[in-house]
């Protein structure tokens, strides 16, 4: 079905629709490595590119191009891409656009892994990097240098909530012929469309609120050209980095349901953060729909939501947030986030430990930083749980 003009949630559920000969309802799985060629000219001309057949799992099949035409449809793309893993995206994004000499600059607080493998391996290839608060536009001025290629922002910030201007920060880095990648992760398509505010890549950990069901590892890259999409093709197949026809499967089944999930967790989120705001074991909350965060308007203007997603920081420091997250009960003390069950975990000894105490602390991430995602469940028990725990303080 042709679905590019259709409102958003049609497309959730029909974008990437294909028919089979046996009329399929729903996209099958392709469970297959290799494909058959009719004859040794059909075999030239798919790998040549004259005909559009499938070759190979790893290049592509029909399971993973279902699930990589309704993201690209969400994002407003040109084409999607696939990945085994948000990591797997992220490096394909790095691979693809930096090398020796060139220089990225990124937003400081963002997912530790996606930091620390710059500093960990890029460097011993000779790109350059700059982490940075993105949230102030005079500060990506300041470091953009003749050799930048790529502005990497995440918006909001994993997890300190912190928000980057995207419409700003990519009219900046076309100014510089930069390009700018936005990590889409925290809003989903849902609440923010990066694509229609300039950027010329979006990045997912669809592991996370895509497939909403937290049963699957998956990444994407959404291309706004022909152009950046063929250079994020090419480095996907030669990584080797394919998402599994399987796993496409599942995100196909997860993602239909995004809207529905994303507006009930959206409004336990608002009523979360509001009593943790009112808590008197709370220092302060950062979630976006708050009027106390500091880019409340800024939230306003570029989501069109505030999503599941809320930091705050326990008076107590360390010790409080351990004593909370070992007496929370509904909540989950697990990594990961944007799936239907509310989760809680403490990023300095978890999903931000790769990073030096020193350059977490610069990014805001103190030893008291709770992070929390809100789940589907009926709100009152996650209060009630939360309310128990901090009682225990
Ligand atoms: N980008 C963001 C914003 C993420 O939060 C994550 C994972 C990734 C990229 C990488 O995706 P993955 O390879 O895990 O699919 N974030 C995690 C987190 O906050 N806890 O556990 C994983």
């Amino acid at each position: 079905m042709e679905t590019r003009s259709k409102g958003f949630n049609t497309k959730l559920v029909h974008a990437g629709d294909f028919e089979d000969s046996y009329g399929s309802a729903v996209t099958p799985i392709y469970q297959t490595s290799t494909f058959k060629f009719r004859d040794a000219k059909h075999g030239a001309d798919c790998f040549a590119g004259i005909d559009p057949g499938y070759i190979y799992t790893r290049i592509g099949n029909p399971t993973i191009n279902a699930l990589e035409e309704k993201l690209a449809e969400l994002e407003n793309g040109y084409r999607g891409i696939a990945f085994s893993s948000g990591m797997s995206a992220v490096n394909a994004v790095y691979m693809a656009i930096l090398g020796k000499d060139l220089h990225i600059i990124t937003t400081d607080a963002m997912y530790g892994p996606s930091r620390a493998v710059l500093e960990k391996y890029y460097v011993n290839f000779g790109v350059q990097f700059d982490c940075i608060d993105t949230s102030e536009i005079k500060n990506i001025e300041q470091a953009i240098k003749p050799n930048t290629r790529l502005l990497y922002i995440e918006t909001p910030t994993n997890p300190t909530m912190a928000l980057t201007d995207i419409r700003r920060a990519s009219e900046l880095a076309h100014k510089h012929g930069i390009l700018l990648c936005v990590d889409n992760t925290f809003c989903s398509p849902y609440l923010q469309k990066p694509l229609d505010l300039g950027a010329d890549i979006v990045l997912h950990s669809v592991t996370k609120f895509i497939n909403g069901h937290a049963d699957v590892v998956g990444g994407a890259l959404i291309a706004k050209d022909e152009e950046v999409y063929k250079k994020l093709r090419q480095t996907m197949v030669y990584m080797g980095s394919n998402m599994d026809p399987h796993q496409a499967y599942l995100v196909i089944r997860g993602v239909k349901t995004l809207a529905l999930r994303m507006e009930r967790s959206e409004k336990n989120a608002m009523k979360v953060a509001k009593f943790l705001e009112s808590h008197p074991k709370v220092e302060w909350v950062k979630y976006p729909g708050l009027p106390s965060h500091p880019q409340h308007e800024l939230a306003k203007a570029q989501m069109s939501g505030f999503g599941a997603m809320i930091s705050f920081e326990l008076k107590g420091g360390y010790t409080a947030g351990e004593t909370l997250m070992n007496n929370v009960k509904l909540s989950l003390l697990a990594v990961s986030l944007g799936g239907v069950e509310s989760l809680i975990q403490h990023p300095a000894s978890m999903t931000h430990a790769a990073i030096s105490k020193k350059d977490r602390e610069a990014a805001g991430i103190t030893d008291g930083l709770v992070r929390m995602s809100v789940g589907i469940e009926d709100c009152q028990d996650i209060i009630d749980d939360l309310k128990q725990a901090l009682d225990k303080i």
